[in-house]
């Protein structure tokens, strides 16, 4: 029995047929709890011809009523963000919000691939300064986000690359069989060195692939981190992992079994079929908000007490 309950007020972000930009889907939300209030990024699809993702903003007192904007808060500007901004995390970090996102290098219809993660930095919400494609060339890579904070004055980020994309990878890296969790180190946030596996598959229902979830989160115990998982029938279900504190490369628990998984209708039908994508968590008050995208069609929250939920994966 998994902790997290879905709120019953889910989905709590549809498609808005009002506006263009908006009216197909929205999915696989950021979050951050900002000036006392809730954000969520959200992806956004007005048309399927060339599935090109834009992102919503959407803002809220307690976390379930939000209220949209009209207009999209970012729109591909660069070239690297032609094909799309999709699936963009908020990382708060030296009072900053850093916003990860994949950026494609082909049109979304055809795949995308390789990916790549772009980096957009803002400190309220308003500007935006676009830093660049972060992940090395060699990598295709996505659901990159970043640590709150440095570890021994490093910054460090989570991402999953799927392949190499040059034959040798020029630093003689260990390069794992499956889609896996990587961790690299920066000084500066663009130049991203010693990445080292940090996960692989283990359970049936993510032997698929795996991939970063929302940013980690501090807790008494480690760094929460939430992440999903792909099963050989391409369902998406949520897990979570403890962190070391103070060396994020040693993982100190890992659930079992999935936290969140496709049960409710929302869930199972969509653009795809059986989604869970878990992308922004904020605790509050001792309440985890995961914040997900449901069958790639909608933006749904699920809450769980943080002790509880702790106990729950070890
Ligand atoms: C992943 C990404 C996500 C998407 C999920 C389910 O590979 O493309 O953006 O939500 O598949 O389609």
């Amino acid at each position: 029995m998994t902790v997290f309950k879905r709120h019953p007020e889910n989905p709590l972000i549809k498609p808005n047929p009002k506006h263009y930009w908006e009216d197909e889907a929205v999915f696989n939300p950021g979050a951050t709890y900002f000036n006392n209030k809730f954000y969520m990024l959200y992806r956004a699809i007005g048309e399927y011809d060339h599935y090109i993702s834009f992102v919503g903003l959407a803002v809220s007192e307690d976390g379930v009523h939000f209220e949209r904007q009209e207009e999209p808060l970012l729109k591909p500007e660069r070239v690297y963000e032609q094909h799309g901004i999709e699936d963009l995390r908020i990382n708060p970090l030296d009072g900053n919000y850093y916003l990860t996102h994949t950026a494609l290098s082909r049109p979304a219809t055809q795949g995308g691939e390789p990916h790549q993660v772009g980096l957009i930095r803002t400190a309220d919400f308003v500007k935006f300064e676009r830093i660049g494609v972060i992940t090395p060339k060699e990598f295709c890579s996505r659901n990159a986000v970043l640590l709150p904070r440095r570890i021994d004055g490093n910054y460090v980020m989570l991402h999953r690359p799927l392949y190499l994309t040059k034959e040798r990878y020029p630093k003689n890296g260990y390069y794992p069989t499956e889609p896996g969790i990587w961790i690299s180190y920066s000084k500066n946030l663009v130049d991203w060195v010693n990445h080292q596996l940090l996960m692989e598959s283990w359970f049936p229902w993510e032997s698929f692939k795996i991939g970063g979830g929302p940013p980690p989160i501090r807790t008494e115990r480690g760094w929460l981190f939430i992440y999903h998982g792909v099963d050989q029938n391409r369902c998406y279900r949520a897990g979570a992992v403890l962190l070391d504190l103070n060396d994020p490369r040693k993982v100190i628990a890992r659930s079992r079994y999935p936290i969140l998984e496709p049960e409710e209708e929302y869930e199972r039908k969509g653009d795809v079929p059986n989604v869970v994508f878990p992308t922004g968590l904020v605790e509050k008050d001792g309440l985890l908000y995961l914040y997900y995208g449901a069958a790639d069609k909608t933006c749904c929250l699920a809450t769980a007490p943080l002790t509880e939920f702790l106990d729950s994966i070890g």
